[in-house]
């Protein structure tokens, strides 16, 4: 089957569709779980999916030094490896580099560094990251970029933008056209409406299965991450998917849901799940908190996935501080779970042309902090 998008449903700026891949179906809005070593941390696949999750990211730079692309390949590829048969988007490495190796060195060919698994010195190129990224089998390849580092004045994200579509170029020319297989270019500029619009309108001209959004969830805060949105959003194409990466707190991923964004990546639920913090409708819960040492009540008593049908409060606090590893399995069962069902209720409140009232029914119970 090809490759594609369609649009079901618009409600104001914000899409209910599908994103049909080689491996199957994506319901957009959609979120996707972080597996970056070839899992999720803590879960099996089976339990995954049945959280809702269509499509999982995988991510070039770790696979690439651990156990690298030709083992994957020549074990059938990324899906048959981790025993994951739905979709894989993969991320193209140059953002892994700049946040984990040493000793980075960025020219126009590429960028080298010290690996952080055994200090040897690596290379990634778009030419080799799309070719990993084919090796790995990804139902979705994401273009070589550099994610620009956050303040930059002007000046300095005009140069890093403008590098990022000279990759885009040369990730295309690269990337093998195959059936039910999609390269997503990935626009940069910053905080600078000017620089994203240029950048919007390069990668439309070079032409991409989807459009990413990078450089935001990097300090600046979601005030101006949305004033970006809105400036980038109207310069990408109707007819392709939207994906922000990194992102986000489930205030954020409500918000840009809103302004258009079809598709989210995010370690906070898995993470979250390792140190002890739950996502509820009204806010997230520290189950390490000695609050919850006698409490017989699930982690959210609405909640119907796995952990809170069958554990109280009380139990994974007594797992956690027992450091026993099944306390952020099910923390991670149930974050995936909230995840998931927060994009279903985004998703049946477009069909429904109510996103606006679900915006304000969720921001009224949603407070920050630990509640
Ligand atoms: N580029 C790539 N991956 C990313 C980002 C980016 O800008 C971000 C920014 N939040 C997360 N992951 N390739
Ligand atoms: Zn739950």
């Amino acid at each position: 089957m090809k490759f594609g998008y369609e649009k079901l449903k618009q409600d104001g700026a914000a899409r209910r569709g599908t994103i049909t891949t080689a491996h199957g179906t994506i319901d957009t809005p959609a979120f996707m779980p972080v597996g970056t070593a070839a899992t999720v941390k803590g879960m099996l696949p089976e339990q995954v999916a049945e959280t809702g999750a269509q499509i999982l990211l995988g991510n070039t730079y770790h696979l690439m030094l651990r156990p690298g692309a030709e083992r994957v390949a020549e074990l059938g590829g990324l899906h048959t490896f981790m025993n994951w048969d739905k979709p894989i988007l993969t991320d193209s490495g140059g953002y892994q580099v700049m946040s984990l190796s040493k000793l980075r060195k960025i020219t126009e060919e590429g960028v080298t560094f010290q690996s952080h698994v055994d200090g040897s010195r690596q290379h990634l190129s778009p030419e080799r990251s799309i070719e990993i990224q084919h090796l790995l089998d990804a139902d979705i390849t994401m273009a070589f970029d550099e994610c620009t580092p956050f303040p930059a004045d002007e000046e300095t994200a005009a140069e890093s933008m403008r590098l990022s579509m000279r990759w885009a170029v040369r990730s295309k020319e690269a990337f093998q056209q195959r059936d039910g297989y999609g390269l997503f270019g990935i626009v940069q500029g910053s905080i600078y409406p000017e620089l994203r619009e240029e950048s919007a309108e390069a990668l439309k001209e070079i032409g991409f299965d989807g459009y990413a959004i990078g450089g935001l969830a990097v300090g600046e805060g979601q005030e101006l991450m949305f004033q970006t949105l809105e400036k980038t959003i109207p310069h990408l194409p109707e007819d392709r998917p939207r994906y922000l990466m990194g992102v986000g707190k489930p205030p954020d991923l409500v918000g840009a849901v809103m302004r258009g964004v079809d598709m989210f990546d995010c370690v906070l639920p898995t993470r979250s799940g390792r140190t002890a913090q739950a996502f509820t409708r009204r806010g997230t819960i520290n189950l390490m908190n000695a609050r919850h040492a006698a409490d017989p009540r699930p982690i959210d008593p609405d909640c119907q996935c796995y952990a809170c049908r069958n554990y109280s409060r009380a139990y994974i606090n007594h797992l956690l501080k027992c450091q026993e590893m099944l306390g952020p399995m099910l923390i991670t069962r149930h974050n995936l779970h909230y995840y998931q069902e927060l994009m279903a209720g985004m998703r049946s409140a477009i069909e429904q042309g109510a996103l606006q009232q679900f915006a304000v029914n969720f921001e009224a119970q949603y407070t920050g902090g630990d509640i």
